[in-house]
């Protein structure tokens, strides 16, 4: 292989590129997704569940009551449940219907929810 600037140039601008999406992906995963506050008071998210949690990271306010509403498009019996531990909540959900969780963080913190195995995970951080 013979290496030429252009050919270099190509390489350096690819490299550049994923650098850039890594960074991109890496950055938004941490911040997560904040929750709209909706008409009601709610701090309002929809959850996708399929093959995951999307958003698996979800920003809340602490005393500000948070309505997360899952909408399961899976049949894979992994996912049939979701389970919020650190708030005493678990929900079974139905293929294709929205099930609202309702509570209210009152400390600061991350805390996980997860399915029954703990094999899809995501997060809530109250700020
Ligand atoms: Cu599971």
């Amino acid at each position: 292989m013979t290496w030429t600037w252009d050919r270099i140039l190509v390489d350096l601008v690819g490299l550049g590129l994923i650098c850039f999406i890594v960074w991109f992906f890496w950055l938004v995963r941490t911040k997560g997704v904040r929750a709209a506050v909706t008409s009601g008071g709610y701090q309002e998210q929809m959850v996708l569940v399929k093959g995951g949690y999307t958003p698996d990271v979800i920003v809340v306010e602490a005393g500000k009551p948070v309505r997360l509403n899952f909408v399961r498009q899976e049949s894979a019996s992994c996912s049939e449940m979701v389970l919020l531990p650190a708030f005493n909540k678990s929900a079974h959900l139905p293929e294709g219907q929205t099930v609202p969780v309702e509570f209210l963080p009152k400390d600061r913190g991350e805390f996980e929810f997860a399915c029954q195995m703990g094999m899809f995970r995501g997060k809530l951080i109250v700020e």
